[in-house]
Formats: structure tokens, C-alpha cells, sequence
């Protein structure tokens, strides 16, 4: 059974559909557990295909009930029908109308994908294959229809109910206590995209004025008694609407678009076609109960999925291997929208935090794979790291490579060319070549090459020559079924630093002027050599990562500490103390592990304590600059044989002693950013709260009791999330009776707040103690968890797997042991969530040997059982792989 579900689907395979569904029209008759669809399909032969062939549609776990071909049943000899599909072997040559009833139970369904119940209400969720669970259809996304939804349900239990397109008729079953709507959405889509929703809601409401005058009504639903918390996501939709028509000229196009927020679900959000489902996590926030992350995060999500009504819903993606084609390219929007709304400089360091956390791990691991695979087994399990955010990164290095003005005419080119159609990577690249009349075919390699490219860079200046030589060089590392890379085209974005800390101009011999700073490298070394370069300089490498690469350069602590003073590229002001304290840390792990005792590093602190004491920054990319690299950031910059304790003790170590030596700077800027006035979730605020509380964490780090009390004493008079979490954050590292008084008071003030509650969830998860297993055991049979709820889940056991270095790889195995047994106990009630748990093993080779050993024997229990989900087979088979 299971080698047969496990058969891998590859591009190269693509074939045109064979039929096409030009209308499909829905009757859904809601029932808690006999959910009724009444399906009628306009189908015709594809005049794209190979000519006459059978008629097969997908199916999972479908009961069906009945089937007609124009009006009359279908003899049971004449097609197959079970619950993984119904096949026509010889349906009428020419267009036909085929309608099929089928029987779904919402409530058992426990794997969040097609039609389900989240706290008694209706919801979909179709992406990748799941409207296959609700009707019998060509589940693929180059099948575009244009829909029509018939939805009925009791009226007390489901007084509000919503589809895709616009409300076309309403009104009352006479005599049965239930009511209906009928929704028309005129856009030809695919059946991915497809979406319901019938529940008890309340609602909070504006109108909206296109740029062309059009109005549309914006509506955002949530579980009774929730609404006062919409309104910040309702606003971001408002502003990510308005930008959206600024930025790149894209207008809405329905009468309505509606957000119905969930509290089960299995991802962030979902953008059905006008009617988008998101996890609650992503619209409810209010003050005091939402960080000021959570906040940002929420502008961010609902512009992401609204951006998808472009990219990604008028233009879609040809078959799943062109998933980057929607999520690459609207990641980078929601990211440019985010830069517009906030800080650019303070957004692209977080991005690029995310980007090296999660991608450059996926991509050093055995789960690495091309921005486009090539091959899967399991769609669900390539929405990952790397498809959207490196995805995103591909984008930008085409932006940086053109120049705005003729990224932007490929854009419309692209819109222009492609709309209401499924589209290629291939289509979307040659939009830019052809605006930017350029030859793309060498950055294709990108799309279809894994692994993070490493540069190394080294410089040779003759002064009284005026010249500066660079020499590059650029290796693309082995990853699995890749064993040989190419070199990519890499737009490198350089500065030159000169001594009074302006840029000397750029002037490469043979070439003139470099425009916008940009070198493109093409070949595995290369050499560019600079005139007119009298005065020493420092090269600032990579401005504003402008491509997704480790660099090696030969840059010493004197550069870095100059750069972090005096570059004029804010990113790369931070990644010089990044880079600065990353070195001291690698050290220091290596003397760790030799017994030895930790060196200190004046010249970090004296970089750090330049920064603070520069007041033109902004304090929220001071608080950057002041968080050191994380525990996962040291173990990949160290690579192989990682030892986490060690890492953790090296970090700590550093953390004790900026705490100790910045100690007055730092106290007196907390008691500087104290904020009298109300709390207001803006950049700015945000900014000044972020650099506040990194001041505390850190004046706490050496464990004073003095500063434990100042952050007990900031718990206790918070009025907002972000401080209350952030002292709470602070005090988790202390063992001390704080502490836990601080988890109890906060687990009863907001008991009955699920989303609050999972912060409680995390932040134990992740106290890098070595009692925290038994807690995070104990907290498995606390009354607010379930393992039938994702978010629980990931604030529960995806913060122990993914966020605590030192617990989950304990040296015991016993870290290891308890996620898989979860991920085993999940993976029969939900598998897509049981398989991204298990990626928190993909970095085990990288460890040393006593916890790889441990690590290794663990995914192999895991796999030699019989009855693993498709889902998880893929995970654990390619992890070992
Ligand atoms: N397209 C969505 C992500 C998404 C993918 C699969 C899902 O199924 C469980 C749900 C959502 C996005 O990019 O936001
Ligand atoms: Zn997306």
C-alpha cells in the first residue's frame, strides 16, 4: 500500500489535461456528519491533449452516491467509482454534463484538509488536493473553472453563510428551519482555490474605494464575541489593498472580500478566491493579548494572502512544481509591503534572520531541494523554507539584477501576458528578459540548482596604483540527487568603505561606472578590479543581502568593528557585529569543548556600545545589532559535529558578559524608553519596545538579582503583551521562584484565551533547563492542550523540537524519543502536521556523534513502522535518505 502511495510525481511527467472543466456548479447541503454535494461539471476534451481518452477525476475518502452524464444515470458498467476516484473509460466524445452526489461526515474529519468543522463552524481548506475530499474532480491547478455554490444549512447553526465570488441570492428553505446562499464567483479558478464557510460569526465591517472608484465591502469574520479584536487585521487588509494599487498597479476585482478567521488550521492562512480562511492566530489582536510581533506578523499575513489575488489566484501556477511561481513571488510582495509600511532596513534583517534559521538549514540538510523540485512524493511537504522564502529571495536578485524600473515592466508584462491563465517559472522569467530585452537563461539555474552558494572573497590593494583587485570565487555545496552545481549569476551588491566612512566610487577597469553597485558574477572565480582607489578601503560585501549566500571574506575584527561603525548600508552595519560576535562564539565553542575557558572580546562590546550610543538610529534596528546570533545560528555556521551544549554555554557566556560590561548604557536606556502614553502597535512604538526589552533581557542575562526583579516587577505592570511576554521571555531563563510565580499568575490571568495560552506553551517549551521535557510531558495533559489543534501542537511540541537547542537534542536521546512518539501518536489523526514536526531532525548529521547516533536510531524506529502516513514516509525516508 504504502510503496504504492509513495510513487514520486515528476515535472518531467507534465502532461496537458485531458478534459477540461469549464463551469462547476455546487449544492452543499451542511450536516454535522452527512454533508451532502451535489456536483454538476461542464466538461470537454482538451483540444491541448492527446485526443480521445478516459475521464478520471481524484477522490480521498469519498463516499459516492450517484452519477449522470447529460440527465441520466450512468449504468454502474460504465465507470468506477470508490473513494479515491471515479473513472469514465469511454465517456462521450464531445462536451457532456456529469453530476455526482457524494456524502462527506465534516466532523470526522480530523485531517483539517477539504470540508471540516473548527468549533462547531464550517470551513475548506483545498490547498494542495483537498477539494478531492469534497467532490470528484481533475484535482490539478491547470483545470480552471468558473464556480457556482448552492450552500444550504440550518439557520440556527449556520446563520452565516459565505463562498467564493459575489453573493448572488439568499433566502429561506419554507418549512425546514434552514436557509441558503448561492455565490457566483466569475473568475475561471482552480479547484485549489475553491472555498465555504457556514457558522455562527460576528463580524466587523468597512467599505473599500478602488482606485478605479469601484466599492468593495471588506468583511472579516470571527467566533462570537471576538470581533473587537478584528480590527487591526481589517485595517492591514486596507492598507495592503491600497498598496497593492500604489506599488504595482493591481486593482481588486470582486464586489466583496472576506476573511473568516479559524481556530483550526493547518498553515497560516488560505487564499481562497474572495473569500480567504486564516488561522486565528493571524487576525486576532488586541493590546493585551497580542505582541507587537504578533501584530507585524498579522499586517504581514493578511497582505500576503490578499497579494495572492494577483499572484497567484488571476494568475496561477501551471502544476504544484511551480508552487514558488505564486509563493516566491507574493512572499517577496508582502515583503515589500511590510518595508514600506515599517522599516525597511529593521524588515530585511528579520527576513534575513528567517531566511538563514530555516532555509539555509533545509538547504545544508537532507531535506534540501531546489526552489523548483523536480520530484515529490508529497506536495504538502515541499510548502517549505525554501520554496518561499528562497523562493522570494530569487525575485529580489532579478529586481537588483534589472533595476526597478524594468522589474516593474516585467511585472505588467506578466500580468498583461498571463492573466485568468496557469503559468510556468519559465513564462514568469521570460517576461524579464523580454522587458529588460536581457538573456535570463544562466539565472534559471537558481530555480532548478539546491544548496546555499558560498563566495570567498579576497582583496589586494596597491595604493599609489589606485587600484583594488577582487577576487571571487563561488562554490555551490552537494545536496541530495545534486551531487555537481553549476556556478549561478549572482547579483553581489558592493560598497567600498573609505577611511572617513563614505563610499569611494565604484569604477571597474574595462567597464566604467558600477550601476547601483552591482557585480554580477557568472563563473566559479572571477576577478574585478577597481580604479581610482587612493585611500584604504573596506569592502562592505552583499549590501542589503542581495543574494542569498554565505561569504567568506578576508576581513579582519578591525573591518568588521569599522564597518559596524561606519558602513552606510544599515544591513550590513548589523551583520558586521553579526559576524564579529559569530567569530568569537565559534571559538569560544571550540575551547569549550576542550575544557578550556571562555575568551572575552573587548572589541564586540566596544562595537555594540558604539551603536547604542549613536542616536540617529532607530531603536529597533539597535535592538537588531544588540540580539547576538542565536543557538541555531552558531550550529550552522559551525556546520558538523555540533555540540549544543557547548553552543549553549558559549552563548550564554557572551550574553553575561555585554550584560556586565554595558550594564550603566543599558540601564539607563530602558529607564529612557519607558513608554508613559497607550500602547499603539506602530513601527515606531514597536521599535522603542523591542530595544527596551533587549536592554532588560540582557542587564538580567548575568543574573543579578537586582535585574531578575526588575523584569518580575515589569511582568507584574505591564499593560500590554509585548512587555508582560517579553519580561516573562527574560524571567524563563532564570531558575528562580519568579519565574514560576510569573507562569502561574499569567497561565490565570489569560486561562481562557487559547492564543494567549500557547505563548504560556512555548516559552516553557523552550527554558533551556534540563528539567524541561518532564514540564513540556506534564503540559500534555494540561486541560488547554489537544493534539487535535495545530497551534497547540507547534506552541507546545514545535517549540521543544525546532526552538530548544539543548532539550530536544539532550545528549540522553530522550528529547528525540518524545517528539517521535508524538509525531506517531499525531500522525493517525492529522499527517501533515505529524510530518512538519519531524523535520526538527533535519539537521541530525550535523551533530556529534553521540547525539547523531541517537538521532539516527530514532528516525529508523520511526520508519520501520508499517503504517506510516504518505506524509510522514516522505519526511522520515528522505531525512535518512
Ligand atoms: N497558499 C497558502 C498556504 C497554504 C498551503 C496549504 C494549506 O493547506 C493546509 C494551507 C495554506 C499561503 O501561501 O498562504
Ligand atoms: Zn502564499
Amino acid at each position: 500500500m504504502r510503496t504504492e502511495h509513495a510513487r514520486p510525481i515528476r515535472l518531467s511527467d507534465y502532461r496537458p489535461p485531458d478534459w477540461l472543466v469549464d463551469t462547476v456548479h455546487l449544492d452543499v447541503a451542511l450536516h454535522p456528519n452527512r454533508t451532502r454535494i451535489k456536483a454538476r461539471l461542464a466538461l470537454r476534451p482538451n483540444p491541448a491533449a492527446r485526443g480521445p481518452a478516459p475521464l478520471v477525476l481524484d477522490g480521498d475518502e469519498l463516499t459516492p452516491l450517484s452519477v449522470t452524464i447529460d440527465g441520466a444515470a450512468l449504468p454502474e458498467a460504465a465507470y468506477a467509482a470508490g473513494p479515491d476516484g471515479l473513472t469514465i473509460p469511454q465517456p462521450p466524445p464531445g462536451p457532456f454534463v456529469l453530476e455526482v452526489e457524494t456524502e462527506i461526515d465534516p466532523s470526522a474529519n480530523t485531517k483539517l484538509m477539504g470540508l471540516y468543522r473548527s468549533s462547531g463552524n464550517y470551513c475548506t481548506q483545498c490547498e494542495a488536493e483537498g477539494f478531492r475530499r469534497i467532490t470528484y474532480f481533475p484535482d490539478r491547478p491547470d483545470v480552471m473553472a468558473v464556480y457556482t455554490t448552492r450552500i444550504e444549512a440550518d439557520r440556527d447553526e449556520a446563520p452565516v453563510l459565505l463562498g467564493n465570488g459575489n453573493l448572488v441570492e439568499r433566502g429561506d428553505v419554507p418549512g425546514t428551519g434552514r436557509h441558503f446562499a448561492v455565490w457566483h464567483d466569475p473568475f475561471p479558478k482552480p479547484c485549489y482555490l475553491f472555498a465555504l464557510v457556514g457558522g455562527r460569526l460576528d463580524v466587523c465591517r468597512t467599505t473599500f474605494t478602488t482606485m478605479s472608484g469601484r466599492a468593495v465591502e471588506l468583511a472579516v469574520y470571527v467566533e462570537p464575541g471576538k470581533a473587537d479584536r478584528a480590527g487591526y487585521a481589517l485595517a492591514a487588509l486596507e492598507r495592503s489593498m491600497r498598496w497593492d494599487e500604489e506599488a504595482f498597479g493591481r486593482e481588486y476585482d470582486l464586489d466583496v472580500f472576506n476573511i473568516v478567521a479559524v481556530a483550526d488550521f493547518n498553515m497560516g492562512a488560505m487564499e481562497n478566491k474572495g473569500l480567504n480562511i486564516f488561522n486565528d492566530k493571524y487576525v486576532l489582536a488586541s493590546p493585551e493579548t497580542a505582541t507587537d510581533a504578533d501584530f507585524a506578523h498579522i499586517e504581514a499575513v493578511i497582505a500576503h494572502e490578499y497579494f495572492h489575488n494577483w499572484t497567484g489566484n488571476r494568475i496561477t501556477c501551471r502544476d504544484w512544481f511551480q508552487l514558488c511561481l505564486k509563493e516566491g513571488l507574493t512572499v517577496f510582495r508582502d515583503q515589500e509591503f511590510s518595508s514600506d509600511m515599517r522599516s525597511r532596513p529593521v524588515k530585511r534583517i528579520a527576513d534575513v534572520r528567517v531566511l538563514r534559521g530555516h532555509q539555509f538549514v533545509e538547504d545544508a540538510g537532507p531535506l534540501a531541494h531546489p526552489v523548483r523540485p523536480e520530484t515529490y512524493r508529497e506536495i504538502n511537504n515541499f510548502y517549505t523554507a525554501t520554496v518561499y522564502e528562497k523562493g522570494a529571495e530569487v525575485v529580489r536578485m532579478l529586481k537588483t539584477l534589472l533595476g526597478p524600473e524594468t522589474f516593474r515592466a516585467g511585472m505588467d508584462l506578466y500580468f498583461a501576458r498571463h492573466d485568468g491563465r496557469a503559468a510556468t517559472i519559465e513564462e514568469f522569467v521570460a517576461c524579464f528578459a523580454d522587458a529588460g530585452d536581457t538573456d535570463l537563461s544562466h539565472f534559471m539555474l537558481w530555480y532548478g540548482q539546491a544548496g546555499t552558494p558560498e563566495l570567498a572573497v579576497t582583496r589586494r590593494h596597491d595604493a599609489q596604483g589606485g587600484t583594488l583587485v577582487l577576487d571571487i570565487a563561488q562554490v555551490v555545496p552537494p545536496t541530495p540527487g545534486q551531487p555537481v552545481k553549476s556556478p549561478l549569476q549572482i547579483p553581489l551588491v558592493l560598497g567600498l568603505v573609505g577611511p572617513d566612512g563614505r563610499d569611494v566610487p565604484l569604477v571597474r577597469r574595462g567597464h566604467g561606472p558600477v550601476e547601483r553597485g552591482v557585480l554580477v558574477l557568472r563563473k566559479p572565480a572571477e576577478r574585478f578590479v577597481f580604479d581610482g582607489i587612493t585611500v584604504p578601503v573596506v569592502p562592505s560585501l552583499n549590501r542589503g543581502f542581495s543574494a542569498p549566500v554565505k561569504i567568506k571574506a578576508d576581513l579582519g575584527s578591525d573591518d568588521l568593528r569599522f564597518l559596524a561603525i561606519h558602513d552606510s548600508d544599515p544591513f550590513n552595519r548589523w551583520q558586521a557585529v553579526q559576524t564579529l560576535a559569530s567569530e568569537i562564539l565559534i571559538g569560544n565553542v571550540a575551547v569549550i569543548r576542550a575544557g578550556g575557558g571562555v575568551r572575552h572580546d573587548g572589541g564586540l562590546v566596544h562595537a555594540l556600545a558604539s551603536v547604542l550610543g549613536d542616536e540617529r538610529l532607530e531603536p529597533a534596528f539597535v535592538a537588531q545589532v544588540l540580539s547576538i546570533p542565536s543557538e541555531g545560528d552558531i550550529a550552522r555556521d559551525i556546520g558538523r559535529d555540533v555540540d549544543p551544549e557547548a553552543i549553549f554555554n558559549a552563548r550564554h557566556a557572551l550574553r553575561r558578559a555585554i550584560g556586565n560590561d554595558l550594564a550603566p548604557t543599558l540601564r539607563v536606556l530602558y529607564d529612557r524608553l519607558r513608554d508613559d502614553g497607550p500602547y499603539s502597535p506602530d513601527a515606531a512604538s514597536a521599535g522603542r519596545r523591542a530595544l527596551r526589552n533587549v536592554c532588560l533581557d540582557l542587564l538580567a542575562a548575568p543574573g543579578h538579582a537586582g535585574a531578575v526583579a526588575l523584569a518580575a516587577a515589569q511582568y507584574a505592570e505591564a499593560d500590554n503583551m509585548t512587555d508582560r511576554m517579553a519580561a516573562l521571555g527574560t524571567l524563563s531563563l532564570h531558575d528562580t521562584a519568579e519565574r514560576e510565580a510569573a507562569l502561574a499568575d499569567f497561565a490565570e490571568r489569560f486561562r481562557d484565551d487559547p492564543l494567549v495560552i500557547d505563548k504560556w506553551f512555548a516559552l516553557q517549551a523552550m527554558i533551556p533547563d534540563p528539567g524541561t521535557l518532564a514540564r513540556v510531558e506534564r503540559l500534555i495533559d494540561h486541560p488547554a492542550f489537544s493534539l487535535g489543534n495545530p497551534n497547540r501542537v507547534r506552541a507546545l511540541l514545535g517549540s521543544f523540537a525546532q526552538a530548544n537547542h539543548t532539550q530536544f537534542n539532550r545528549a540522553d536521546g530522550k528529547g528525540y524519543d518524545f517528539v517521535a512518539g508524538m509525531v506517531l501518536t499525531l500522525d493517525g489523526r492529522n499527517p501533515q502536521v505529524a510530518a512538519r514536526l519531524m523535520t526538527a531532525f533535519r539537521s541530525w548529521r550535523a551533530l556529534e556523534s553521540g547525539r547523531r547516533d541517537k538521532a539516527r536510531a530514532t528516525l529508523e524506529r520511526v520508519a520501520a513502522n508499517p503504517s506510516l502516513s504518505r506524509d510522514l514516509a516522505d519526511i522520515v525516508e528522505r531525512s535518512l535518505g
